[in-house]
């Protein structure tokens, strides 16, 4: 890169910087302003890119239009933690400012994140008009503290391999296995998603695989976000695929044979139920454990470009999910489960043990918005349902029906807030059960509820402001036995 390049590029990290230290103070004072989930201090966040553990903090990035609550020319923000729940935020990593990732459309799409010989790697895709289009390249920025990141001056690394649409090609998802790097993107070809395979010897010199895994029709034209790991001795395939209506967040379990590049998929299913979990993107704690993040929104449930929600008047808009540990479980089917440093934020605890409610009496769980409930339904009661009365106040409320006849997990939102709308509903395994897990986490604007031990997700959110709101749980058509109930308040 020469130094007018590099210019170019350190000059757009400042206006961003310019832009949000303006700005952050009036967002600050947003109502909607969540209490643990990463949000971005000023305009815009989608899709989470690059989560690494780097140097004894977790850093995450993320897609970002600073200028707007509204999704702009996208830059790279930047947070770190040490606890995945407060976030300190650096600046922005990455701004448009090549001709490969330059265009008001444009800019530096989604990627990741690899640690090499200490320093630290960002893989993204520059989507830019070259003359071919909004042409999608995948590209390389570097840093050695973590902090300050330099384009690469090959980039871009790969291009649309023969037909592959020049904008079908992206969102880049880099691991090391033994001494071979791989590098997986999302593409179509012939009107079918495609997932493909590179490799390398050094990050820098890539050369295609093969294709690593192929929608027949079933899962739309076009996989955004791919991501891929190692779990419990299985393999995991993540994607977020387009065209194929409510479909969000998918995975895939089954074998990877590094050798020949195949993967042999057995078990499907999905991450998140909710409207608002799209993108997901993992990575290796230094513990072990594999955790997934995602954007707490999703393209297919806003009129496209209208509105994301009411934060916008803020000057703000989209947060994280929590943290969520994956677990592979017996049959294949994959867990997910909020990071056990949630605990931490734990205050006024109360173990409430059982509890057994006739038919229409209801249990108040939390007052507030920001709380924690966990408890068991013992499936041998006679009750049809649990419903749960989830964030009332002022005529507004979100309903959650746990649908004990029908095996089905319900999120109503028509009431919720005024501006949102729909049920969202999640397969409820009850086969065989005696009990049926239920976590329900709730911050400002999110509700996150896991059932079934983390493997009927449901993710939405609700727009409300109340101060004091109610919470409460009710048996509906005969008794409802509760066992290991907890609750919780959650710090900010
Ligand atoms: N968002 C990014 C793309 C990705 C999409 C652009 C998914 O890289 O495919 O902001 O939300």
């Amino acid at each position: 890169m020469n130094a007018a390049e590099a210019s170019r590029h350190a000059l757009r990290l400042a206006a961003a910087g310019r832009e949000i230290a303006e700005k952050r103070k009036a967002v600050a004072r947003s109502a909607f302003r969540q209490g643990f989930h990463l949000m971005p201090e000023t305009g815009w966040m989608n899709d989470p890119n690059g989560l690494i553990y780097f140097r004894g903090k977790y850093h995450f990035f993320y897609q970002f239009y600073p200028y707007a609550p509204r999704w702009g020319s996208m830059h790279w923000g930047h947070a770190v933690s040490d606890d995945l729940l407060r976030w300190e935020h650096l600046p922005p990593a990455l701004a448009p400012s090549e001709e490969y990732d330059d265009h008001p459309s444009g800019g530096c799409f989604s990627g990741s994140a690899i640690e090499h010989g200490g320093r630290l790697y960002l893989f993204y895709t520059g989507c830019a008009d070259r003359g071919r289009g909004m042409e999608q390249t995948q590209n390389l920025a570097f840093s050695d503290d973590g902090i300050h990141f330099e384009k690469y001056s090959g980039n871009p690394l790969l291009m649309a391999p023969e037909g592959v649409p020049p904008d079908s090609f992206r969102d880049p998802k880099v691991w090391r296995q033994g001494d071979t790097f791989f590098l997986i993107c999302g593409a179509s070809r012939a009107g079918r998603a495609q997932i493909l395979l590179y490799r390398s010897d050094d990050l820098l010199h890539w050369e295609f695989f093969r294709v690593l895994y192929e929608s027949r029709g079933e899962w739309g034209d076009m996989f955004e976000c791919p991501d891929f790991f190692e779990l419990q001795g299985s393999h995991v395939l993540v994607f977020s695929p387009m065209g194929c209506g409510e479909r969000k967040s998918v995975y895939l379990t089954g074998d990877f044979d590094a050798r020949t590049g195949k993967f042999f998929p057995k078990v499907t299913g999905e991450l998140d139920w909710g409207f608002q979990y799209y993108a997901p993107a993992s990575f290796l704690a230094p513990d072990g454990r594999r955790i997934l993040a995602a954007w707490a929104n999703g393209w297919q449930w806003m009129p496209f470009w209208k509105s994301f929600g009411p934060t916008e008047r803020d000057g703000w808009c989209g947060a994280f999910t929590l943290p969520r540990e994956a677990r592979l479980q017996k049959d294949g089917t994959l867990s997910l489960l909020p990071v056990r440093e949630l605990q931490q934020l734990r205050k006024n605890e109360a173990d409430l043990g059982e509890a057994v409610l006739s038919e229409g009496e209801s249990l108040p769980l939390r007052r507030g918005c920001r709380w924690d409930a966990e408890l068991a339904i013992d499936l041998s009661s006679p009750a049809s349902s649990a419903v749960f009365t989830l964030r009332s106040a002022n005529g507004n409320r979100t309903v959650l029906t746990v649908d004990l006849l029908q095996s089905e997990l319900r999120l109503d939102l028509t009431a919720s807030d005024g501006s949102s709308s729909g049920v969202a509903r999640a397969p409820l395994d009850l086969a065989g059960q005696d009990t049926l897990p239920l976590r329900l986490c709730s911050d400002r604007i999110s509700l996150e509820i896991f059932a079934g031990g983390g493997r009927s997700n449901i993710s939405c959110n609700v727009y409300t402001t109340a101060e004091n709101e109610e919470n409460f749980l009710t048996a509906e058509g005969g008794e409802l036995k509760l066992r290991d109930l907890r609750c919780a308040d959650l710090e900010a």
